[in-house]
């Protein structure tokens, strides 16, 4: 008996993760590692904004957000490859916009930040011994409405 209504409220939680739509409030676990950034959503709600962010690789790296209209895989780059951070397409959304040095195997980091409806970014713009992690795939589109 105890069995069957503890499974009636596990399928109840699932219908209701299910049906709930819409952009996601929050805290946003965000993942980085060669070569990826990942997010638990990336529909999140106007607002304040937590990401929490666990360093999955054996590198370090790092977390850096901007707002811009251009796609994550086409942002203005130096020569060496790496992202143009301050260039006027990219917008920084808070003081600071980014966590540097997140170690190997970390996940104590995190950044809040206030966020107005549009499009963003996040890259990793480390460039160490000849790898340049932006080039490498270390960058995700996220939107907010
Ligand atoms: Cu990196």
């Amino acid at each position: 008996m105890a069995r069957r209504v503890l499974a009636l409220i596990a399928i109840g939680g699932l219908l209701v993760s299910c049906t709930s739509s819409g952009p996601s409030a929050g805290p946003v676990s965000a993942t980085v590692k060669e070569w990826q950034i990942t997010l638990s959503s990336a529909n999140l709600k106007a607002g304040s904004l937590t990401f929490n962010i666990k360093n999955d690789g054996d590198k370090e790296h790092e977390f850096v957000v901007r707002k811009t209209d251009k796609k994550a895989d086409a942002l203005p780059t130096n020569a060496d490859g790496t992202v143009v951070e301050d260039s006027p397409e990219l917008s920084e959304v808070g003081d600071p916009s980014e966590v540097a040095e997140i170690k190997s195997g970390s996940s104590d980091r995190s950044l809040t930040l206030t966020l107005q409806p549009g499009h963003y970014v996040i890259f990793c713009n480390l460039h160490v011994e000849d790898l340049v992690h932006y080039q490498k795939g270390m960058h995700i589109d996220f939107t907010v409405t």
